[in-house]
């Protein structure tokens, strides 16, 4: 059950954490993968890993999904064997800071926002409409423990995660009478590069997020992906929610130190 061979596979946000951990699982299954961010060197350097070790075939797309017209000329423009997308993996997303709501950079919750939800959103209005067509396909958006509870300093970073869960449910039912499947996963601590994102590449702040404690690796939620999208036809894993051993909720994490 767990081929996914020559399915084409979209994931953003491939060039690190977990949207990397799932290009290299699909790739093992035997997927073909449309891997897409904005660091071009990074996705090289996966794509030449995954061609060497399992003779991916995969096509690279530098793009930021902020950009409205980027993405929509990008998926438009994908040559005729990439374009039948069977699987979305909306994962590009990003935290910035930790300031008070009514204290925090402006452009700070724009980024997020921008990203986590419009960006998520320009990529699904360009994928959907031709899995509707084909009559297959399936949505993984990356949600996360952010949107079931809001924490300290979090507002924006948790309402962006809040709103994929909306995004989620609104496309399963907007879906209803398709084949076409919507899973939303919502992790809680994974150690990617997420902190140092936040912090604005403060290692020091950022490793303390995970220490003391054992964080999920990025190949923890890939799984679950892998699980999710190998189900048959019928099966519809909406949510996942994952969490570290050590971890209870957003604010109760168990740490040795
Ligand atoms: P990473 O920072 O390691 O990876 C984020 C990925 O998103 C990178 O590949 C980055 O690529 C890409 N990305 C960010 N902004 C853009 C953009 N504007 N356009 C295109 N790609 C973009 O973090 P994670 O792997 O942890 O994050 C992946 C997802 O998981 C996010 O949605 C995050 O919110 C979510 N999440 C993370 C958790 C965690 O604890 N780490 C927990 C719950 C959810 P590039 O910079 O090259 O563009
Ligand atoms: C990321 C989870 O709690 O580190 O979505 O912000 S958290």
């Amino acid at each position: 059950a767990l081929s996914l061979n020559n399915q084409c596979v979209l994931i953003t946000g491939a060039s690190s954490g977990i949207g990397q951990s799932c290009a290299r699982l699909l790739a093992q299954a035997g997927a073909r993968l449309i891997l897409a961010a904005r660091r071009k060197e990074k996705l090289k350097t996966l794509s030449d890993e995954l061609q060497e070790k399992y003779q991916t075939q995969t096509l690279l797309l530098c793009v930021d999904v902020q950009e409205r017209q980027t993405v929509t000329t990008a998926l438009e423009g994908l040559p005729a064997a990439w374009k039948s997308i069977d699987v979305l993996i909306n994962n590009a997303g990003l935290s910035r800071g930790l300031e008070k709501q009514y204290e925090s950079p402006v452009q700070d919750w724009e980024e997020m926002i921008d990203t986590n939800m419009k960006g998520l959103l320009y990529v699904t209005r360009a994928v959907v409409p031709g899995m509707v067509a084909r009559g297959r396909g399936h949505v993984v958006n990356i949600g996360s423990i952010a949107a079931r509870q809001t924490y300290t300093g979090g507002s924006v970073y948790c309402a962006t995660k809040a709103a994929v869960k909306s995004l989620s449910e609104g496309l399963k039912i907007d879906l209803l009478g398709t084949p076409v499947r919507v899973t939303n996963i919502e992790p809680g601590l994974v150690e990617t590069e997420f902190s140092n994102v936040r912090f604005r590449g403060d290692d020091h702040r950022a490793n303390s997020v995970y220490t003391g404690m054992t964080p999920l690796t990025p190949d923890d939620i890939a799984d679950t992906i892998v699980f999710a999208v190998t189900r048959p036809a019928h099966v519809n894993i909406s949510e996942i929610f994952v969490m570290p051993t050590d971890q209870s909720s957003v604010t109760h994490v168990h740490r040795r130190t």
